[in-house]
Protein backbone atom coordinates (compact mmCIF):
# COMPACT_ATOMS: atom_id res chain seq x y z
CA UNK A 1 0.00 0.00 0.00
CA UNK A 2 1.32 3.37 -1.26
CA UNK A 3 2.85 5.55 2.04
CA UNK A 4 0.71 8.30 2.57
CA UNK A 5 1.72 11.90 2.14
CA UNK A 6 1.93 12.97 5.84
CA UNK A 7 4.77 15.85 5.63
CA UNK A 8 2.66 19.07 5.99
CA UNK A 9 0.23 16.96 8.85
CA UNK A 10 3.94 16.09 10.41
CA UNK A 11 5.39 19.67 10.69
CA UNK A 12 1.74 21.01 11.85
CA UNK A 13 1.28 18.71 14.43
CA UNK A 14 5.55 19.40 15.61
CA UNK A 15 4.90 22.98 15.56
CA UNK A 16 1.31 22.37 17.59
CA UNK A 17 2.96 20.25 20.52
CA UNK A 18 5.66 23.49 21.27
CA UNK A 19 2.36 25.46 22.26
CA UNK A 20 -0.11 23.16 22.85
CA UNK A 21 -0.13 20.07 25.31
CA UNK A 22 0.38 17.01 22.74
CA UNK A 23 -0.07 19.32 20.37
CA UNK A 24 -4.39 18.94 20.19
CA UNK A 25 -6.64 20.51 22.32
CA UNK A 26 -8.65 17.08 23.44
CA UNK A 27 -6.54 13.93 23.95
CA UNK A 28 -7.83 11.56 22.10
CA UNK A 29 -6.74 13.37 18.89
CA UNK A 30 -3.57 12.72 19.20
CA UNK A 31 -3.67 9.41 17.67
CA UNK A 32 -2.04 7.79 20.20
CA UNK A 33 -3.33 4.69 21.01
CA UNK A 34 -3.71 3.90 17.22
CA UNK A 35 0.36 4.96 16.26
CA UNK A 36 -0.03 7.07 13.39
CA UNK A 37 0.38 10.62 12.62
CA UNK A 38 -2.67 13.24 13.36
CA UNK A 39 -3.84 14.60 10.16
CA UNK A 40 -4.92 18.46 10.17
CA UNK A 41 -7.94 18.94 8.74
CA UNK A 42 -8.57 22.00 6.59
CA UNK A 43 -11.77 21.58 5.55
CA UNK A 44 -14.77 19.48 5.50
CA UNK A 45 -17.66 18.29 2.49
CA UNK A 46 -20.46 16.16 3.13
CA UNK A 47 -18.97 13.02 4.52
CA UNK A 48 -15.47 14.24 3.20
CA UNK A 49 -12.89 15.48 5.24
CA UNK A 50 -9.06 16.85 3.18
CA UNK A 51 -5.70 17.46 5.62
CA UNK A 52 -3.55 19.93 5.19
CA UNK A 53 -1.44 17.42 2.88
CA UNK A 54 -4.57 17.49 0.00
CA UNK A 55 -5.48 14.05 1.00
CA UNK A 56 -9.22 13.36 1.06
CA UNK A 57 -11.01 11.00 3.71
CA UNK A 58 -14.46 9.71 4.08
CA UNK A 59 -15.38 10.50 7.24
CA UNK A 60 -16.97 8.42 10.09
CA UNK A 61 -15.80 10.08 13.06
CA UNK A 62 -18.44 13.28 12.22
CA UNK A 63 -16.46 15.51 14.76
CA UNK A 64 -17.84 12.93 17.22
CA UNK A 65 -20.89 12.64 16.48
CA UNK A 66 -22.53 16.35 15.60
CA UNK A 67 -22.22 16.39 12.06
CA UNK A 68 -25.24 14.12 11.14
CA UNK A 69 -25.69 15.71 7.90
CA UNK A 70 -22.30 15.22 6.76
CA UNK A 71 -19.60 18.45 6.44
CA UNK A 72 -20.69 22.05 5.94
CA UNK A 73 -24.53 21.35 5.58
CA UNK A 74 -25.59 24.36 3.30
CA UNK A 75 -28.77 24.97 5.69
CA UNK A 76 -26.24 25.35 8.86
CA UNK A 77 -23.62 27.59 6.72
CA UNK A 78 -26.27 29.58 5.33
CA UNK A 79 -28.18 30.28 9.35
CA UNK A 80 -25.02 30.35 11.07
CA UNK A 81 -24.02 32.98 7.99
CA UNK A 82 -27.13 35.10 8.45
CA UNK A 83 -26.90 35.46 12.61
CA UNK A 84 -23.08 36.04 12.29
CA UNK A 85 -23.97 39.39 10.28
CA UNK A 86 -26.06 40.32 13.18
CA UNK A 87 -23.34 40.22 15.88
CA UNK A 88 -21.47 37.17 17.50
CA UNK A 89 -22.27 36.99 21.32
CA UNK A 90 -24.60 39.82 23.41
CA UNK A 91 -24.17 38.00 27.04
CA UNK A 92 -28.36 38.73 27.13
CA UNK A 93 -31.75 37.02 26.31
CA UNK A 94 -32.35 36.49 23.02
CA UNK A 95 -35.97 35.21 20.78
CA UNK A 96 -33.57 32.17 19.39
CA UNK A 97 -32.64 31.00 22.62
CA UNK A 98 -36.65 30.12 23.67
CA UNK A 99 -37.19 29.09 19.83
CA UNK A 100 -34.44 26.59 20.07
CA UNK A 101 -35.61 25.33 23.59
CA UNK A 102 -39.37 24.58 22.63
CA UNK A 103 -38.19 22.88 19.50
CA UNK A 104 -35.95 20.53 22.05
CA UNK A 105 -39.06 20.00 24.25
CA UNK A 106 -41.68 19.47 21.66
CA UNK A 107 -39.07 16.64 21.09
CA UNK A 108 -38.36 14.66 23.84
CA UNK A 109 -41.49 14.47 26.42
CA UNK A 110 -39.52 14.46 29.31
CA UNK A 111 -37.97 17.76 29.10
CA UNK A 112 -40.58 20.57 30.50
CA UNK A 113 -37.71 22.98 30.89
CA UNK A 114 -34.09 23.53 30.00
CA UNK A 115 -30.84 25.17 29.76
CA UNK A 116 -28.54 25.81 27.15
CA UNK A 117 -24.85 25.58 28.29
CA UNK A 118 -21.57 25.38 25.84
CA UNK A 119 -20.39 21.54 26.27
CA UNK A 120 -21.78 18.11 27.10
CA UNK A 121 -19.07 18.66 30.27
CA UNK A 122 -21.03 21.85 31.64
CA UNK A 123 -24.20 20.05 31.06
CA UNK A 124 -23.61 16.79 32.90
CA UNK A 125 -21.23 18.00 35.44
CA UNK A 126 -24.86 20.70 36.20
CA UNK A 127 -26.99 18.21 36.06
CA UNK A 128 -25.43 16.55 38.59
CA UNK A 129 -24.71 19.29 40.78
CA UNK A 130 -28.76 20.01 40.32
CA UNK A 131 -29.51 16.38 41.88
CA UNK A 132 -27.43 16.78 44.26
CA UNK A 133 -28.97 20.11 45.46
CA UNK A 134 -32.50 18.86 45.13
CA UNK A 135 -32.02 15.54 46.62
CA UNK A 136 -30.06 17.25 49.19
CA UNK A 137 -27.90 13.89 48.96
CA UNK A 138 -24.17 13.74 47.95
CA UNK A 139 -23.18 10.23 46.61
CA UNK A 140 -23.61 9.58 42.67
CA UNK A 141 -23.55 6.27 40.31
CA UNK A 142 -22.52 6.22 36.92
CA UNK A 143 -21.31 2.76 35.26
CA UNK A 144 -17.64 2.03 34.02
CA UNK A 145 -16.71 2.83 30.71
CA UNK A 146 -19.31 5.49 29.95
CA UNK A 147 -17.92 8.99 29.97
CA UNK A 148 -19.91 12.22 30.84
CA UNK A 149 -17.09 15.05 29.78
CA UNK A 150 -14.05 15.68 32.29
CA UNK A 151 -15.86 17.38 35.25
CA UNK A 152 -14.29 15.50 38.69
CA UNK A 153 -17.18 13.52 40.59
CA UNK A 154 -17.43 12.01 36.87
CA UNK A 155 -14.17 11.20 35.77
CA UNK A 156 -13.73 7.68 37.67
CA UNK A 157 -13.21 4.91 35.89
CA UNK A 158 -14.54 6.70 32.70
CA UNK A 159 -14.66 5.54 29.00
CA UNK A 160 -13.70 7.75 25.59
CA UNK A 161 -9.92 8.94 25.76
CA UNK A 162 -9.69 7.93 29.57
CA UNK A 163 -10.22 4.16 28.28
CA UNK A 164 -7.72 4.35 26.09
CA UNK A 165 -5.47 5.85 28.45
CA UNK A 166 -6.70 2.78 30.31
CA UNK A 167 -6.39 5.37 33.43
CA UNK A 168 -9.25 4.63 35.72
CA UNK A 169 -9.81 8.02 36.86
CA UNK A 170 -7.62 10.96 36.46
CA UNK A 171 -4.86 12.78 38.66
CA UNK A 172 -5.91 16.28 40.04
CA UNK A 173 -9.64 14.53 41.07
CA UNK A 174 -9.42 14.41 45.37
CA UNK A 175 -9.89 11.48 46.06
CA UNK A 176 -12.91 12.80 49.11
CA UNK A 177 -14.30 13.56 45.55
CA UNK A 178 -14.39 10.25 43.86
CA UNK A 179 -15.12 8.82 46.91
CA UNK A 180 -18.64 10.60 46.36
CA UNK A 181 -18.86 8.39 42.63
CA UNK A 182 -20.39 4.75 42.92
CA UNK A 183 -19.23 2.85 39.96
CA UNK A 184 -20.76 -0.06 38.48
CA UNK A 185 -20.35 -2.77 35.79
CA UNK A 186 -22.97 -1.62 33.02
CA UNK A 187 -25.37 -3.85 32.15
CA UNK A 188 -25.46 -5.57 35.57
CA UNK A 189 -28.97 -5.60 37.00
CA UNK A 190 -28.36 -7.69 40.01
CA UNK A 191 -25.56 -5.42 41.03
CA UNK A 192 -27.18 -2.50 40.80
CA UNK A 193 -29.66 -3.41 42.66
CA UNK A 194 -27.96 -4.16 45.86
CA UNK A 195 -26.05 -0.99 45.45
CA UNK A 196 -29.36 0.70 45.57
CA UNK A 197 -30.36 -1.74 48.63
CA UNK A 198 -27.25 -1.46 50.41
CA UNK A 199 -26.91 2.87 49.57
CA UNK A 200 -29.90 3.89 47.90
CA UNK A 201 -31.27 6.58 50.45
CA UNK A 202 -27.70 8.19 49.68
CA UNK A 203 -27.74 8.48 46.66
CA UNK A 204 -28.72 11.71 44.12
CA UNK A 205 -28.77 10.42 40.91
CA UNK A 206 -27.83 7.79 38.60
CA UNK A 207 -25.89 8.95 35.23
CA UNK A 208 -26.35 6.77 32.02
CA UNK A 209 -25.49 6.53 28.49
CA UNK A 210 -28.72 5.20 27.63
CA UNK A 211 -26.59 3.61 24.24
CA UNK A 212 -23.32 3.76 25.36
CA UNK A 213 -20.96 5.05 23.17
CA UNK A 214 -17.75 5.69 24.78
CA UNK A 215 -16.14 2.13 25.52
CA UNK A 216 -17.02 1.64 21.76
CA UNK A 217 -21.27 1.04 21.09
CA UNK A 218 -23.24 -1.01 23.78
CA UNK A 219 -26.16 -1.21 23.47
CA UNK A 220 -28.44 -1.72 27.07
CA UNK A 221 -29.24 -4.96 27.85
CA UNK A 222 -33.42 -6.29 28.18
CA UNK A 223 -34.30 -4.52 31.65
CA UNK A 224 -31.38 -2.71 32.27
CA UNK A 225 -32.44 0.83 31.61
CA UNK A 226 -35.80 -0.06 33.06
CA UNK A 227 -34.35 -0.91 36.08
CA UNK A 228 -32.45 2.26 36.80
CA UNK A 229 -36.07 3.97 36.58
CA UNK A 230 -37.31 1.37 38.70
CA UNK A 231 -34.24 1.49 41.68
CA UNK A 232 -33.97 5.54 41.32
CA UNK A 233 -37.83 6.24 41.88
CA UNK A 234 -37.93 3.62 44.83
CA UNK A 235 -34.98 5.38 46.47
CA UNK A 236 -35.58 8.94 45.55
CA UNK A 237 -32.92 9.32 43.20
CA UNK A 238 -32.73 11.05 39.84
CA UNK A 239 -32.34 9.12 36.71
CA UNK A 240 -30.08 11.37 34.50
CA UNK A 241 -30.10 9.76 30.54
CA UNK A 242 -26.50 11.46 29.25
CA UNK A 243 -28.21 11.81 24.90
CA UNK A 244 -25.02 13.72 24.33
CA UNK A 245 -24.24 11.26 21.79
CA UNK A 246 -27.42 9.54 21.29
CA UNK A 247 -30.10 12.23 21.56
CA UNK A 248 -31.55 13.22 17.96
CA UNK A 249 -28.59 10.66 16.68
CA UNK A 250 -30.98 7.29 17.22
CA UNK A 251 -34.65 10.01 16.25
CA UNK A 252 -36.00 12.84 17.60
CA UNK A 253 -36.88 11.49 20.88
CA UNK A 254 -33.57 9.63 21.26
CA UNK A 255 -32.32 6.71 23.34
CA UNK A 256 -35.17 7.29 25.92
CA UNK A 257 -37.98 7.14 22.76
CA UNK A 258 -36.21 4.24 21.26
CA UNK A 259 -36.40 1.98 24.56
CA UNK A 260 -39.57 3.84 26.29
CA UNK A 261 -37.80 5.03 29.04
CA UNK A 262 -38.88 8.74 30.96
CA UNK A 263 -35.60 9.89 32.32
CA UNK A 264 -36.00 12.49 35.71
CA UNK A 265 -33.14 14.86 33.37
CA UNK A 266 -31.67 14.59 29.73
CA UNK A 267 -27.96 15.74 28.74
CA UNK A 268 -28.44 16.65 25.25
CA UNK A 269 -25.35 17.99 22.88
CA UNK A 270 -23.40 17.14 20.15
CA UNK A 271 -26.15 17.52 17.07
CA UNK A 272 -28.12 20.08 18.85
CA UNK A 273 -25.31 22.60 18.24
CA UNK A 274 -24.72 21.63 14.44
CA UNK A 275 -20.72 21.42 15.09
CA UNK A 276 -21.17 24.94 17.08
CA UNK A 277 -19.95 24.77 20.55
CA UNK A 278 -23.93 24.25 22.39
CA UNK A 279 -25.32 21.35 24.33
CA UNK A 280 -28.53 21.37 27.59
CA UNK A 281 -29.56 19.60 30.27
CA UNK A 282 -33.62 19.43 31.17
CA UNK A 283 -36.15 17.47 32.26
CA UNK A 284 -39.11 17.89 35.07
CA UNK A 285 -39.67 21.29 35.69
CA UNK A 286 -40.13 20.53 39.54
CA UNK A 287 -36.25 19.51 39.26
CA UNK A 288 -35.07 22.73 37.17
CA UNK A 289 -36.68 25.37 39.22
CA UNK A 290 -34.73 24.79 41.46
CA UNK A 291 -31.47 26.49 39.40
CA UNK A 292 -30.22 29.77 39.78
CA UNK A 293 -31.70 32.23 39.62
CA UNK A 294 -35.34 30.99 40.74
CA UNK A 295 -33.77 28.47 42.79
CA UNK A 296 -30.85 28.12 44.96
CA UNK A 297 -28.38 25.39 42.53
CA UNK A 298 -25.81 27.99 40.70
CA UNK A 299 -24.68 27.35 37.57
CA UNK A 300 -24.12 30.11 34.29
CA UNK A 301 -22.18 31.01 31.41
CA UNK A 302 -20.60 33.68 29.51
CA UNK A 303 -21.52 31.87 26.07
CA UNK A 304 -24.60 30.31 27.15
CA UNK A 305 -27.31 29.76 24.28
CA UNK A 306 -24.63 31.53 22.07
CA UNK A 307 -26.45 33.37 19.16
CA UNK A 308 -24.36 31.64 16.24
CA UNK A 309 -24.39 28.04 18.09
CA UNK A 310 -28.21 28.65 18.53
CA UNK A 311 -28.46 29.62 15.03
CA UNK A 312 -26.86 26.21 14.22
CA UNK A 313 -28.74 24.27 16.70
CA UNK A 314 -32.51 25.41 15.17
CA UNK A 315 -30.94 25.07 11.97
CA UNK A 316 -29.83 20.89 12.47
CA UNK A 317 -33.26 20.47 14.55
CA UNK A 318 -35.96 21.89 11.90
CA UNK A 319 -34.29 19.58 8.98
CA UNK A 320 -34.11 16.43 11.31
CA UNK A 321 -38.13 17.46 11.61
CA UNK A 322 -38.59 18.23 7.85
CA UNK A 323 -36.80 15.37 6.26
CA UNK A 324 -38.44 12.68 7.46
CA UNK A 325 -36.58 9.91 5.75
CA UNK A 326 -32.97 10.92 6.79
CA UNK A 327 -33.01 8.78 9.98
CA UNK A 328 -34.37 5.71 7.80
CA UNK A 329 -31.43 6.31 5.22
CA UNK A 330 -28.54 6.77 7.83
CA UNK A 331 -29.72 3.64 9.91
CA UNK A 332 -30.18 2.07 6.79
CA UNK A 333 -26.41 2.77 5.36
CA UNK A 334 -25.41 1.97 8.93
CA UNK A 335 -26.82 -1.68 8.92
CA UNK A 336 -25.33 -2.31 5.18
CA UNK A 337 -21.62 -0.87 6.61
CA UNK A 338 -22.07 -3.31 9.90
CA UNK A 339 -23.69 -6.40 7.67
CA UNK A 340 -20.57 -6.04 5.44
CA UNK A 341 -17.47 -5.25 7.94
CA UNK A 342 -19.01 -8.56 9.60
CA UNK A 343 -19.16 -11.01 6.36
CA UNK A 344 -15.80 -10.11 5.55
CA UNK A 345 -14.26 -10.65 8.86
CA UNK A 346 -16.18 -13.72 8.93
CA UNK A 347 -14.96 -14.54 6.02
CA UNK A 348 -11.55 -14.22 6.52
CA UNK A 349 -11.71 -16.02 10.07
CA UNK A 350 -10.98 -13.19 12.38
CA UNK A 351 -12.67 -12.85 16.07
CA UNK A 352 -14.81 -9.68 15.84
CA UNK A 353 -17.62 -8.26 17.48
CA UNK A 354 -19.74 -5.33 16.33
CA UNK A 355 -22.34 -3.72 17.99
CA UNK A 356 -24.96 -0.91 16.31
CA UNK A 357 -27.43 1.01 16.89
CA UNK A 358 -29.35 3.17 14.54
CA UNK A 359 -26.47 5.29 12.42
CA UNK A 360 -23.55 4.28 15.54
CA UNK A 361 -21.11 1.17 15.47
CA UNK A 362 -17.93 -0.26 17.05
CA UNK A 363 -15.88 -3.10 15.47
CA UNK A 364 -14.68 -4.73 18.19
CA UNK A 365 -11.40 -6.95 17.69
CA UNK A 366 -12.35 -9.71 20.32
CA UNK A 367 -14.67 -12.56 20.18
CA UNK A 368 -17.14 -10.99 22.47
CA UNK A 369 -19.94 -10.57 23.40
CA UNK A 370 -19.35 -6.93 24.08
CA UNK A 371 -21.84 -6.02 26.73
CA UNK A 372 -19.43 -3.74 29.13
CA UNK A 373 -16.04 -2.37 29.72
CA UNK A 374 -14.80 -5.32 30.91
CA UNK A 375 -15.72 -7.48 27.56
CA UNK A 376 -14.76 -4.10 25.55
CA UNK A 377 -11.61 -4.27 27.04
CA UNK A 378 -10.51 -7.73 25.89
CA UNK A 379 -10.13 -6.27 22.29
CA UNK A 380 -7.14 -6.29 20.74
CA UNK A 381 -6.05 -2.26 20.78
CA UNK A 382 -3.21 -3.16 18.44
CA UNK A 383 -5.02 -4.78 15.71
CA UNK A 384 -7.78 -1.97 16.04
CA UNK A 385 -4.70 0.38 15.72
CA UNK A 386 -3.27 -1.77 12.75
CA UNK A 387 -6.99 -1.70 11.03
CA UNK A 388 -7.30 1.85 11.76
CA UNK A 389 -3.71 2.68 9.98
CA UNK A 390 -4.48 0.70 6.77
CA UNK A 391 -8.41 2.85 6.59
CA UNK A 392 -6.18 5.47 6.96
CA UNK A 393 -4.29 5.48 4.22
CA UNK A 394 -6.92 4.19 1.97
CA UNK A 395 -8.39 7.45 2.80
CA UNK A 396 -11.18 6.27 5.79
CA UNK A 397 -11.23 7.70 8.42
CA UNK A 398 -12.29 6.03 11.28
CA UNK A 399 -12.17 6.86 15.86
CA UNK A 400 -8.37 7.04 16.66
CA UNK A 401 -9.36 4.67 19.57
CA UNK A 402 -11.08 1.36 19.97
CA UNK A 403 -13.48 2.57 22.79
CA UNK A 404 -15.23 4.66 20.57
CA UNK A 405 -18.26 4.69 17.63
CA UNK A 406 -18.23 4.91 14.36
CA UNK A 407 -21.29 7.42 12.66
CA UNK A 408 -22.89 7.28 9.34
CA UNK A 409 -24.17 10.98 8.11
CA UNK A 410 -26.58 12.22 5.94
CA UNK A 411 -23.37 12.72 3.69
CA UNK A 412 -23.07 9.31 2.51
CA UNK A 413 -25.75 10.18 -0.46
CA UNK A 414 -24.63 6.88 -2.23
CA UNK A 415 -25.14 3.79 -1.14
CA UNK A 416 -22.60 1.99 -3.16
CA UNK A 417 -20.15 4.25 -1.72
CA UNK A 418 -20.12 1.83 1.15
CA UNK A 419 -19.29 -0.74 -1.02
CA UNK A 420 -16.26 1.04 -1.91
CA UNK A 421 -15.30 1.79 1.88
CA UNK A 422 -15.62 -2.44 2.31
CA UNK A 423 -13.64 -3.16 -0.58
CA UNK A 424 -10.97 -0.95 0.99
CA UNK A 425 -12.25 -2.72 4.76
CA UNK A 426 -11.21 -6.33 3.27
CA UNK A 427 -7.85 -5.07 2.45
CA UNK A 428 -7.08 -3.45 5.95
CA UNK A 429 -8.79 -6.68 7.36
CA UNK A 430 -6.25 -8.73 5.52
CA UNK A 431 -3.13 -6.44 6.63
CA UNK A 432 -4.72 -7.47 10.22
CA UNK A 433 -4.77 -11.29 9.55
CA UNK A 434 -1.17 -11.04 8.10
CA UNK A 435 0.43 -9.12 10.87
CA UNK A 436 2.10 -11.77 13.22
P1 LIG B 1 -18.04 17.46 25.57
O1 LIG B 1 -17.64 18.17 26.86
O2 LIG B 1 -16.87 16.79 24.89
O3 LIG B 1 -18.85 18.36 24.63
O4 LIG B 1 -19.08 16.30 25.95
C1 LIG B 1 -18.71 15.35 26.91
C2 LIG B 1 -19.52 14.09 26.68
C3 LIG B 1 -20.59 13.82 27.52
N1 LIG B 1 -21.35 12.71 27.35
C4 LIG B 1 -21.09 11.84 26.34
C5 LIG B 1 -21.96 10.63 26.19
C6 LIG B 1 -20.01 12.07 25.46
O5 LIG B 1 -19.76 11.19 24.47
C7 LIG B 1 -19.21 13.22 25.62
C8 LIG B 1 -18.02 13.51 24.73
N2 LIG B 1 -17.72 12.54 23.73
C9 LIG B 1 -16.33 12.44 23.34
C10 LIG B 1 -16.17 11.30 22.34
N3 LIG B 1 -16.79 10.11 22.70
C11 LIG B 1 -15.81 13.74 22.82
C12 LIG B 1 -14.54 13.64 22.02
C13 LIG B 1 -13.36 14.16 22.79
O6 LIG B 1 -13.31 14.01 24.03
O7 LIG B 1 -12.47 14.74 22.12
Amino acid sequence: MSQQITKRSSELFTQAQKYIPGGVNSPVRAFRSVGATPRFIVKGRGNRIYDADGNEYIDFVSSWGPLIFGHASPNIINDVGAALKLGTSFGAPTEAETTLAKMIIDCVPSIEMLRLVNSGTEACMTAIRLARGFTGRDKILKFIGCYHGHADSLLVEAGSGLATFSTPSSKGVPQALANLTITAPYNDISYLEEIFRLAGPEIACVIVEPVAGNMGVVPPAPGFLEAIRTLTSQYGALFICDEVITGFRLGLTGAQGMYGISPDLTVLGKIIGGGLPLAAFGGRRDIMEHLSPLGDVYQAGTLSGNPLAVAAGISAIERLQKEKGLYGRINYVGSRWVEGLSKLAKEKGIPVTINSVGSMSTLFFTEGPVTDFASASKSDTQKYALYFRAMLEAGVYLAPSQFEAAFISAGFMLLDEIDDVLEIASKALDAVKEAK
